[in-house]
Formats: C-alpha cells, sequence, structure tokens
C-alpha cells in the first residue's frame, strides 16, 4: 500500500466512531493533537498500533469555515436529491478540494470527522479523491464495507453483536453472517421476486459511485453528462425488465400519475449510516402528497411535477427549449458543435440547477420526484421520519418504486428521441466488412450460457465496530459463467481497417411470447461490449471475453485487498488503472429460466474513424465501465448518440431486425439463457 493510501484509506473505516479509536485491525491510530475525545477503553483488539497517523492541529480549519456542511445532523440520512444537501456537499468538498496532497487531505479530514454527518463525510471525501490528480493511486474502499448498515438488516448485525458479547474473549475466529436471498420480504407479492436483484449490493455501489463521478449542483460539467445521464439510466431501467421478462413477471410501468396511491410499498429493514435511525418505509397503496419539510428548507407540490413534465414535453414536440432570456435553443441531436440536445433536455429533466437551461422554468422533476417518493410517508415532518432510501443515491435502486419513477424519465427522453431523424442506411453501413458468423463460446459449449447464485464476503467490522472483533458479511448474489464472443469477419480492404464492435443483448419474445417487433425491442437492448478491433485484410477471428466488457467494473475492492491481505487478487486487481464505477461483472446476464429463455444478440460493426474522439494523448485513469462512466479527464469515448443504432427509430426502409441483419456489417443470433440456481459452478 502507498503512503498516499495508507493516509486515507483509514478514515473511510468505521465512519461513526471516533477516530481515536485503533482502525486496520488495531494496526493503525489516527493521533490528533489537542483532541479531547476520551481514548477507547476497553477492546479485544491485541497489540499496539504500528503505524501511527499524526494530526496536528489546523487553525486553518475552523467548524465556522465549513459553510452549511454541519447542517445535515450526524447520524441522519443524506441526500443528494435535496437541494440543501447538495449545497452541504458542495461546501464541504470546497473544503476538501483546497487540500495539496494525501497528507494534507488526511489532516483536514481528520479534523473534520465527527463534526459532520457521517454520509456526507464519505461523499466528500470520496469526491475530492477521484477529483485531485494527486491522488490517482488511491483506490476506494467498497461501500459495502462502509456502511454494511445500508446492505445487511439491523436485526441481523445485532445478532452478530450479541453473539461476540457471549463468546470466549480470546477467541479470534470471525463471526459470519450471512444475507440473502429473501432480502427485504416474501414472495407473497410478485414484486419481492425481483429483491435479490434490486438489493443486490453491486447495482447500488454502481449507483452510488456513477452519481460521485457525475453529481448535479457540484459544478461538475462532464463531457456529455446529460446524456449519459439519460443513458445509463436507460439501460439500467431495460436490465431491470429483461430481468422481469425472465420471471414472467410484466414490465416495469413508469409512474406517469401522481394522484393515485402508489401500489408497491417498500420496507428496506436498514438503518442510516451504521447508526440505529431507521430508514422511512411506505405503506402498499401510498399517497403521493405535497412535500413539506420545513427542517429540511425544501418544498414542492405534486402540481409542479405536473407543470414542469408539461413544459418539458413542450419542448421535446416543438423542438426547442427556453432560455433564461426568453431565447429559443433549438434541441436536436444531429449538431456538429456545440451541446446535443439530449444534454440540454437531461441537465434541465434531472436537473442541474446550474446547468439546466432554465431551472426556474423547468424545475428539477427528476430530483423532486426522489424527493416526494422519499417522504410520502411522512411528507411534513408530522411523525419526525427519516426519508425512505430512495432519497438516497446509493441505495435508493433497492425500491420498487425507484424504477416507476425513473421509467417516466426515461419515458420522456424517448419521447425526444422519437423526434429525431431515423439513421440512413449509409449512416448504418460500413461498405466491405461482413460478420460471417457471431455466437457466444462457454466451456466450450455454443449459445447456452448459464447464471445462478454465489456468494461474496465484505468485512462489516470495517465499518462498524463491533468489540473489535472481525464481523465477515457472506452475500448471496446472481452471478453467471464467463463466457466468450466469437466473431468470423471477412475484410474485403486492402489495408487494416480499424472497427468498433457493438454488442446487444436482447429479449427474443415478449411477456405474451410473441417474438417483439423493431419498436417493442428497441428499448430493451442492452450494451453488452463495446470495443474497437484492427481487422486485417481477409478473414479475422475475433475472441472476446465477457470479463472485458465495455460497461462493467472488476469486482468491488474491499479494505484487504486495498491491504494487500485480502482473499482476491488484489495485485492484479491493483494493477489496472481502477476507479470503481461501472455495472457490476456478476449482472452483466440477465438471470433466464431454469429451462431455458430465449435472447438476441445483435452485432454491428461500425467506422472507428467516424466513431473515434480526439482525446489528445490523455492518459486514461479508469479502464474500466467506460460505457457507463466515461474517462475520467477525457471526452466520452465513442463520437456516435449513446445506444446507437437502437436510440431512434427506424428508418422505413430498415423497419425490422431483420433489415438490420441483412446489412453485411451486422449479425442477429439467438442465445439461450439458463437459470442454475445454487447449481452454478
Ligand atoms: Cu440515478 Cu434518479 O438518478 O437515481
Amino acid at each position: 500500500m502507498n503512503i498516499e493510501q495508507q493516509q486515507l484509506l483509514y478514515l473511510f473505516e468505521l465512519p461513526q466512531e471516533p477516530l481515536n479509536r485503533p482502525r486496520g485491525k488495531g494496526s493503525v491510530l489516527f493521533v490528533l493533537e489537542n483532541d479531547d475525545t476520551p481514548p477507547l477503553v476497553t477492546t479485544r483488539i491485541a497489540g499496539s498500533p504500528s503505524i501511527k497517523l499524526q494530526v496536528p492541529e489546523r487553525n486553518d480549519v475552523a467548524l465556522q469555515d465549513l459553510g452549511t456542511a454541519t447542517s445535515i445532523p450526524i447520524g441522519s440520512a443524506f441526500s443528494f436529491f435535496l437541494a440543501s444537501h447538495r449545497r452541504a456537499a458542495k461546501d464541504l468538498c470546497d473544503v476538501f478540494m483546497k487540500t495539496s496532497g494525501a497528507k494534507d487531505l488526511m489532516e483536514v479530514a481528520a479534523r473534520v470527522h465527527g463534526h459532520v454527518n457521517e454520509s456526507l463525510f464519505i461523499y466528500a471525501i470520496s469526491f475530492v479523491i477521484l477529483r485531485k490528480k494527486e491522488l490517482q493511486s488511491v483506490r476506494l474502499p467498497s461501500f459495502v464495507e462502509v456502511f454494511p448498515s445500508r446492505f445487511v438488516p439491523q436485526e441481523t448485525l445485532a445478532k452478530a453483536q450479541i453473539r461476540i458479547n457471549r463468546m470466549d474473549p480470546n477467541q479470534r475466529e470471525p463471526v459470519i453472517v450471512e444475507h440473502g436471498l429473501e432480502f427485504s420480504g416474501t414472495h407473497l407479492k410478485p414484486e419481492h421476486r425481483l429483491s435479490y436483484w434490486r438489493e443486490d449490493y453491486g447495482l447500488s455501489v454502481h449507483h452510488w459511485h456513477w452519481h460521485l463521478i457525475y453529481p448535479v449542483g457540484m459544478g461538475v460539467d462532464r463531457d456529455r453528462k446529460g446524456e449519459l445521464f439519460y443513458y445509463m439510466h436507460q439501460q439500467l431501467i431495460a436490465r431491470y425488465d429483461l430481468e422481469r421478462l425472465s420471471l414472467g413477471l410484466p414490465r416495469v410501468e413508469k409512474l406517469d400519475n401522481w394522484r393515485v396511491p402508489i401500489e408497491d410499498g417498500y420496507f428496506p429493514k436498514l438503518t442510516i449510516s451504521n447508526t440505529g435511525r431507521a430508514w422511512g418505509t411506505r405503506q402498499d397503496n401510498t399517497l403521493p402528497k405535497d412535500f413539506r419539510r420545513r427542517e429540511i428548507g425544501e418544498f414542492v407540490d405534486i402540481t409542479d411535477l405536473e407543470i414542469w413534465r408539461s413544459r418539458l414535453l413542450d419542448a421535446i414536440h416543438q423542438g426547442f427549449m427556453v432560455d433564461r432570456k426568453g431565447n429559443k435553443v433549438p434541441i436536436r441531436d444531429d449538431v456538429t458543435s456545440g451541446q446535443r440536445g439530449i444534454d440540454i433536455l437531461a441537465e434541465a429533466l434531472e436537473a442541474d440547477e446550474d446547468l439546466s437551461i432554465n431551472y426556474p422554468f423547468y424545475g428539477s422533476l427528476h430530483n423532486f420526484g426522489h424527493d416526494i417518493l422519499a417522504f410520502s410517508h411522512d411528507p411534513d415532518n408530522a411523525h419526525k421520519e427519516e426519508m425512505g432510501v430512495i432519497g438516497d443515491v446509493g441505495i435508493s435502486v433497492k425500491d420498487p418504486a425507484f424504477y416507476r419513477l425513473h421509467k417516466l424519465v426515461d419515458d420522456l427522453f424517448q419521447e425526444y428521441k422519437l423526434t429525431q431523424p431515423p439513421y440512413s442506411e449509409e449512416e448504418l453501413s460500413l461498405p466491405g466488412i461482413t460478420i460471417e458468423k457471431a455466437g457466444v463460446v462457454r466451456d466450450n459449449e455454443a449459445d447456452v450460457l448459464h447464471t445462478g447464485w454465489r456468494k461474496r464476503e465484505f468485512e462489516a467490522s470495517r465499518g462498524i465496530e463491533f468489540s473489535g472483533m472481525p464481523v465477515i458479511l457472506r452475500l448471496t448474489h446472481i452471478d453467471h459463467k464467463p463466457f466468450d464472443y466469437r466473431l468470423q469477419v471477412n475484410n474485403n480492404h486492402r489495408g487494416t481497417k480499424v472497427v468498433t464492435v457493438r454488442i446487444f443483448l436482447a429479449p427474443k419474445f415478449n411477456g405474451q411470447e410473441q417474438e417483439m417487433d423493431f419498436m417493442e425491442q428497441r428499448i430493451l437492448w442492452c450494451e453488452m461490449d463495446k470495443f474497437t478491433y484492427d481487422l486485417k485484410p481477409g478473414k479475422n477471428h475475433i475472441v472476446r471475453s465477457s470479463k472485458e466488457s465495455s460497461i462493467t467494473n472488476l469486482e468491488e475492492l474491499t479494505f484487504g485487498d486495498i491491504e494487500g491481505s485480502g482473499p482476491g487478487n488484489s495485485s492484479e486487481q491493483l494493477a489496472i488503472n481502477f476507479c470503481g464505477c461501472g455495472w457490476p461483472q456478476h449482472m452483466l446476464l440477465p438471470r433466464g429460466r431454469p429451462e431455458g429463455m430465449v435472447f438476441q444478440l445483435f452485432f454491428m460493426l461500425t467506422d472507428y474513424d467516424q466513431d473515434k474522439v480526439l482525446n489528445s494523448g490523455q492518459t486514461r485513469r479508469c479502464a474500466n465501465g467506460v460505457s457507463f462512466c466515461g474517462i475520467q479527464d477525457a471526452k466520452y469515448p465513442d463520437a456516435r448518440p449513446m445506444g446507437f443504432p437502437f436510440d431512434r427509430r427506424p428508418a422505413p426502409v430498415l423497419s425490422e431486425m431483420s433489415d438490420y441483419a441483412r446489412l453485411g456489417n451486422t449479425y442477429l443470433h439467438d442465445v439461450t439463457i439458463k437459470f442454475l440456481g445454487e447449481k452454478l459452478n
């Protein structure tokens, strides 16, 4: 572990415990000069710390300099969907951003630790590490280990503590806590059959990390940020629908009527920031109400959401938005300079108050949508209840209502996309290049893929103090057997041709078991991979591993991995420039069915000369998840609209998938996905 990493890693450990408690399994101690917090009296941790991190008094870090950062109570929820909380985050990040180097940041952060909300603290320090060039080598430990209480019910964690209290004090064997498969409910309600997916640890971590890189209201204006908000969430909804169809459930329905009760409740049974404070719950058939939280300083009416949606639809159908000065700004995706229409629309819809073309007029439909749902059980604080998880940027994906809200958001984006001109045959084809054959191979078997359950372990005792005893979380999650894509491609040019290979997956049949038409299948195509390839003249055999996917992240790095003592192949992971963003690799495939479910793979080769963007030798910090996360400090690496070629309606001459498949540079192929449950090897 390098020195920068060592200085910052332990700020993530035990976020709610005073900093003068030992960390790193007793090997690390922050020594705060002139600190009056009483030292820890009882502990089972043997030996004395070998690493002492000295924290001098910092007169430049007075609490009054933190602005609104101290306004969020310690132990309560922190929501990036609330403007007042975003301001608090901005104020704290500004203080941290002024530091130079890991030691300086560690000292400042250590002085702030314990004075600000724990979730806000972890957010701000993560935000700064990801943005500072000099901290490039510092890795963030898994969110699961920092906040285990966001993933495992309080009752289960409390039982682990009771076991420890009754154990022989000399025992050093870790206590194992199992969690899954039923997660938050029983199968009595059909929606609970998908709990394993919504409550997957990797999905929450992905969503948390994505919003950390692409935040609103933080002065971050990254290349095509708005478009990526649309695309990443569109793909998330498509993948959710693939999972629903696998289970025989209907596709998710948009939440477009806020005046009727929301059928599905949600009871997370989790606590906030490892404290005893519980997340709010929502009963079945809760009627959304106007949001009136004086203590947070935020108010919004259902009518506001309706007005903003209507204004956004007007803009989409009229082809322009109106800026703060009353000027008409056209929204189109086929522009050669300036912002694409999808970017302008997304910044107004999400909404980023600084980047929205007209925040007072178009409002903040998506953010306040989260808030109204998060507080629907206690909109005016009459019961002093905490927000629901849908208010938390990490674990909002656990709540079924999240998908209904985001289906509404996606519906608006799709409405816009349908106004864009279809791609011509010329834009879709690539003369001289033919895919002869393409498919997948797993364990020497062609075109049959396997999914099932696996288990993954994390150290809960890195986030929660269990009297100094190690506690391991063993989480059950969906996974699949790795496989290879294989393509046989003919290059009829005389020289090498560089192409982009695009691979998508969609179900072949809809909920009524009918073969889907183009428009039904269009928004269900999930990106599986995208990479460049140098085609030599003549025949080419391309083999690509599913593990290399352009959308996925490698496995989560634990504290142990970063320290070099983890069970995984940490050296291999750390050798790669790893930023932790990306769809979880273990969720790359939809579940399929025990008897097998037919999906279609779509392969497409396009001209890299037209796809490439000029990044002028920028160093690539993150090697993974680029399709959903972009590249740090560089432009998004594909000039085409995100989701190409399925982001638009088809041209009349190419109205079915079979028309697409007749282009030489594309290939459509059936594949079966079998769910093996516990038998996945
Ligand atoms: Cu990711 Cu609503 O934007 O949760």
